[in-house]
């Protein structure tokens, strides 16, 4: 029996593009991910989040779950779109909706975790370039500051963005997320324009609003092993931890990009124009904790078809219903190696969670022992981690609900509460129901 310290911050996680649904009311634009699963063959079945759970009508019915888990905190983000659904041109309707939405989580005693940006950018600002363009660093700062002007009084913590790797090298180099773009030039332009707009925005939020709230980034990290003790493979996973980890650890914690990727991307054809000076020491500005998402380990072999000499291996792992590896112990050297070799910063555990074929039994009850599970060796290696001194602070759970799981549409269901994507319906799954012992008993 393990217990978690009095402080330590229970939650469960969302994002807008994922759950709100309500894509034209009160204003709102589209945004990237609207166009993007509107073009056929982008997203499983032809989903969109045009519904999704319909969060923005249901709100209400989901605080009462929230509240029923018995939670800390609940993380969810901004729908930018909703917010300046033209360039320069403000939407008060908009942003009223993430007001109610936070003053309500805080009436009933959960403390509100903000994400500025998971992944919805305006279509507005995509047709003036989007994150390749430096100027989107300028039209990031205008949603920002309106976001800490009207929120921070009820807002808890922040976070600038979510997972920049994924936005820059899903949607601009590998192309399965919006918008889709294949270039590796861009990609890493994207990066740095994002860490960019990180270091600009807790910058302003420190420096010149002189606010007091913990702000920080949220990165998704996946430790990285060779599947043999061939050199090659060696080599080749010393290239994908440097795409996939060392492209955002090194500027975000050492004010650098790694030198052996700079020459690898190089080598692609890639220029580093993009970076100006001065540009490293904001990115690399003191932020207050350090958000990580973590799913799975990556086993990576070499291969002459990718351009970085790297695949995904074949491992004997059990797996999710993602076909991810479920690897507790290599978390546990994650942080290890964060610790040693990044930063003494608090860490936020700002989702873990995993998608499986979820039943739903007639009595409405979902038997996802297999999330349970994950979670719980997930929730005993953290507890220890700590007993060793790594200073976790918190737990978010991916996720809170069934929701628009990217490329994957409604497939893959991360839910700790099953939707009926028909009726709408909520239903808790037990994972849930373990979840919020662990939670009151703080205990596991
Ligand atoms: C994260 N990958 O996405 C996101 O923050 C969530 O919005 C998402 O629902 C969740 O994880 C589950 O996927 C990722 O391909 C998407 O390595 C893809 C990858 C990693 C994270």
């Amino acid at each position: 029996m393990q217990r978690f310290k009095e402080d330590f911050i229970f939650g469960t996680a969302t994002s807008s593009y994922q759950i709100e649904g309500a894509v034209n009311e009160a204003g709102r634009t589209p945004s990237i991910w609207d166009t993007f699963s509107l073009t056929p063959g982008k997203v499983n079945n032809g989903d969109t989040g045009d519904v999704a759970c319909d969060h923005y009508n249901r709100f209400e019915e989901d605080i009462e779950i929230i509240k029923s888990l018995g939670v800390d905190s609940y993380r969810f983000s901004i729908a930018w779109p909703r917010v300046f659904p033209h360039e320069g041109q403000y939407n008060p309707e908009g942003m009223a909706f993430y007001k109610r939405l936070a003053t309500r989580l805080k009436e009933e005693g959960i403390r509100p975790f903000v994400t500025l940006y998971h992944w919805d950018l305006p279509q507005w600002a995509y047709e003036k370039g989007g994150w390749t363009n430096r100027e989107s660093i300028n039209w990031f700062m205008e949603f920002a500051e309106k976001c800490f002007e009207e929120l921070d009084d009820v807002v808890d913590m922040w976070i600038t963005h979510n997972e920049p790797w994924c936005v820059a090298m899903l949607g601009y180099y590998e192309g399965v997320h919006a918008p889709g773009h294949q270039n590796l030039q861009e990609a890493i332009q994207v990066a740095h324009h994002l860490l960019l707009s990180h270091g600009m925005a807790v910058q302003y939020y420190k420096e010149t609003l002189k606010k007091d709230k913990p702000i920080g980034i949220t990165l998704n990290l996946s430790p990285v092993y060779p599947a043999s003790v061939e050199e090659m493979d060696y080599t080749a996973a010393q290239h994908f931890d440097g795409y996939l980890n060392r492209w955002f650890l090194d500027p975000v914690f050492k004010g650098s990009y790694p030198e052996d990727m700079k020459a690898l991307y190089g080598k692609n054809g890639c220029d580093f124009d993009f970076i100006h000076d001065g540009d490293l020491e904001l990115i690399s500005i003191p932020c207050d904790f350090f958000g990580i998402n973590f799913y799975n380990r990556a086993l990576i072999e070499a291969s002459a078809d990718h351009p970085f000499l790297y695949q995904h291996a074949e491992s004997d792992y059990p797996k999710t219903g993602m076909g991810w590896d479920i690897s507790p112990n290599e978390f546990r050297e994650l942080i290890y190696r964060v610790r040693e070799d990044y930063t003494r910063l608090p860490i936020f555990i700002t989702e873990n969670g995993a998608a499986f074929d979820d039943q739903l039994e007639e009595d409405g009850t979902v038997k996802d022992e297999g999330r349970k599970s994950y979670v719980e060796q997930h929730l005993e290696t953290i507890a220890a981690l700590n007993e060793e001194g790594m200073g976790i602070q918190g737990y978010y759970l991916w996720s809170l609900l069934d929701n628009f799981e990217w490329a994957f549409g409604y497939d893959k269901r991360f839910g700790i509460t099953y939707v009926d994507f028909k009726t709408q319906k909520r239903y808790v799954k037990d994972s849930a129901k373990r979840y919020t012992e662990i939670v009151r008993a703080r205990t596991i």
